[in-house]
């Protein structure tokens, strides 16, 4: 062979291995944990939505975390964490993730909060006023009125205006209440049944609103005489308050003023035992204002806060009933000065636009103080109470809703106009 050629060939062949030696050396070998690391995902294996929350969130921290100066310049060049730091990085990495899923469409809702005390008043009383709220009632008539409705016209204000009328709000307010509906409309602020609603509902608060509410025990004992028609609820207002007000842990006196009617003084004896309070009575025939006079002595003497006056019923129609209660009450007056300083006029809410006139008469006869309006449960025209506030001005103090002493509540305006004319939440209509 030519000797040339043969050095040729060992040149190449030298050069050969040379070169395949540099490359060797060049390579870097992986760390184990560098070479266990899985693959990057192929084009194809896209991560699916939920997956890329977290990566963005490990893109997000990988500032704070680890800021080496410089950046490494390639992630070849990079320097491998060693193991066992590598396995501590991945650990926090898994602590660190908190990951909000959103809840997935058409899960279950979160658990209603708890209806606040305010709501679950309103759910008691609106209990209480089923009658006015079922279809043939008061709401449910309105709510009637609004139904396949979709434009808010004059015809339908004049519906309003009958369901009004027919459900004792009376003549002179149902107009001033659908004057003010007729204005908003004519002004194109009531474009919707809701703002229809919401005008109704603010018209009746500003009706009834006129400083309502339980009595105020403002003298040392407080006197309250309570007058009204037979059987519209008196001596059970009187127990029912008596059970209240023992329970409040103040001291009662019951005097057994009723010196009329059969049966009386022992309807009041027995709630005197039930609410567990002092009670005085009199002989049979014995002078109302006698038994009155010594029962406001009696509480002065024991330190009582409140003496409960109970009353004959009579006819506001008879004028020597009505002189008689004048007497009963300055009779008290001897007893104590101021007294008495609550007179309550108990009024039969079933009775409608009759109750709206022994207000008047009771009125003329005495300084009313309040009213108490009872059997709101038994009657479904619930717009006596707008009737009765609007014609004469006088506060509500309690509304009875049933024969049970809890059922006496204290009237709050608002209060009761969302029971009545509210739509109220599932929540509160489930209360309810
Ligand atoms: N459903 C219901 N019944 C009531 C309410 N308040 C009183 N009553 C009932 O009405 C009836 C008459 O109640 P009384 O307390 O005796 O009435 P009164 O005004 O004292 O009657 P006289 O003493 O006869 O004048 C009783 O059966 C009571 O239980 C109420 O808010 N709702
Ligand atoms: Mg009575």
């Amino acid at each position: 062979m030519d000797p040339i050629l043969i050095v040729v060939i060992v040149v190449v062949a030298l050069a050969a291995v040379w070169f395949l030696f540099l490359r060797k050396k060049e390579e870097p070998a992986l760390p184990e944990a560098e070479q266990s690391r899985p693959l990057p995902p192929k084009a194809a294996d896209k991560p699916s939505a939920a997956a890329k929350a977290p990566e963005k969130k490990e893109e997000k921290r990988a500032p704070e975390k680890a800021t080496p100066p410089p950046p490494p310049p390639s992630e070849k060049a990079k320097p491998a964490p060693a193991p066992a730091a590598a396995a501590e990085e991945e650990e926090e990495e898994e602590e660190e993730v908190p990951v909000e899923v959103e809840p997935a469409r058409g899960a279950a809702p979160k658990a209603q909060a708890p209806l606040s005390r305010r709501a679950k008043d309103v759910a008691g009383l609106r209990k209480g006023l089923t009658r006015a709220r079922e279809s043939e009632g008061f709401f449910g008539r309105l709510k009637a009125v609004f139904a396949g409705k979709k434009e808010i016209d004059p015809q339908l204000v004049e519906q309003i205006e009958e369901v009004l009328l027919t459900s004792d709000v009376g003549v002179k307010t149902t107009e001033g209440l659908v004057s003010s509906i007729k204005e908003s409309l004519s002004k194109g602020d009531l474009k919707s049944e809701d703002k229809v609603w919401e005008a109704l509902r603010a018209k009746a608060r500003e009706v009834v609103d006129i400083g309502g509410g339980g009595i105020a025990l403002s003298a040392s004992p407080t006197v309250v005489m309570v007058v009204g028609v037979n059987g519209s609820g008196k001596t059970t207002t009187i127990g029912k308050l008596a059970t209240r007000l023992t329970g409040e842990g103040k001291k009662v006196v019951l005097a057994a003023g009723d010196t009329f009617r059969a049966a009386a003084v022992q309807q009041l004896v027995a709630w005197s035992k039930r609410a567990g309070c002092e009670v005085v009575t009199g002989a049979d025939g014995a002078n109302a204002g006698a038994v009155l006079f010594d029962a406001v002595q009696k509480a002065k003497e024991i330190g009582a806060d409140v003496v409960l006056a109970d009353t004959a019923g009579r006819l506001h129609t008879k004028t020597n009933l009505m002189e008689e209660l004048k007497k009963i009450a300055r009779t008290m007056g001897k007893a104590l000065d101021g007294a008495p300083h609550e007179t309550l006029l108990v009024l039969d809410a079933t009775n409608g636009q009759n109750a709206t006139q022994q207000a008047a008469l009771f009125k003329e006869a005495l300084p009313l103080s309040g009213i108490v309006l009872t059997k709101l449960d038994g009657t479904a025209k619930g717009g006596v109470v707008l009737g009765i506030c609007a014609e004469h001005q006088i506060p509500i103090r309690y509304i009875g809703v049933g024969e049970r002493p809890d059922d006496l509540r204290d009237f709050n305006a608002e209060e009761f106009v969302e029971a009545l004319l509210g739509n109220g939440t599932e929540s509160e209509e489930k209360a309810a």
